[in-house]
């Protein structure tokens, strides 16, 4: 099975999402636009493995207490485009955690330096415009473990673990 860790998003920050890809689009930019249901944060990239046990024993290990997350901007990684996050430093932890995490419990994941974006869309045609205006932000308080299926009409993810954050001191 194919899995990720990642940060499902807020209706909120989802709407606000949605609405950048509806101006993209406006703009006549084209491309595979992420469906809403598939809208999150990668932490970490695990891929094919076995088994999903390890990677749930290393979500178990993590402790995290709820943070800030808000949007900022836009990028692209050649036809790839995302929407990107404010530096957060409670974000920077949490993936460090989490990858020492995974390292300790054997499961292999993308060790690639972390660049926190939400793709909007992929194979983008046309110019990326003035960056739209973005603005939304949520509370973290579970981090997923997901499983990528391939559907008929596109990627199908499912949340198979999860961790809550422990309440804030
Ligand atoms: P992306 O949106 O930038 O492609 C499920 O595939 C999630 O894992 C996506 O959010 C994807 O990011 C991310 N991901 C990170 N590294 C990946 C890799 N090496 N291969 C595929 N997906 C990766």
């Amino acid at each position: 099975m194919r899995l990720f860790i990642a940060i499902l998003l807020s209706d909120d920050m989802k709407d606000s999402l949605l609405e950048a890809q509806n101006r993209l689009y406006d703009r006549g930019v084209r491309g595979r636009f992420t469906a809403e249901e598939n809208m999150h944060l990668t932490l970490a990239f695990i891929g094919e493995v076995p088994s999903a046990e390890p990677a749930l024993d290393a979500l178990a290990a993590v402790s995290f207490s709820p943070f800030e997350l808000g949007l900022e901007g836009m990028g692209r990684f050649g036809d790839l485009w995302w929407a990107g996050l404010r530096d957060s430093a409670p974000l920077a932890a949490l993936v460090r955690r989490l990858r020492r995490a995974l390292t300790e419990n054997g499961v292999p994941f993308d060790k690639k330096r972390f660049s926190p974006h939400i793709t909007l869309l992929r194979r983008a045609r046309g110019e990326m415009p003035g960056v739209p205006v973005m603005d939304a932000s949520m509370t973290v308080e579970r981090v997923s473990l997901m499983r990528s299926d391939r559907g008929k009409n596109g990627m199908i993810y499912t949340e198979i673990g999860a961790c809550e954050a422990r309440p804030a001191e």
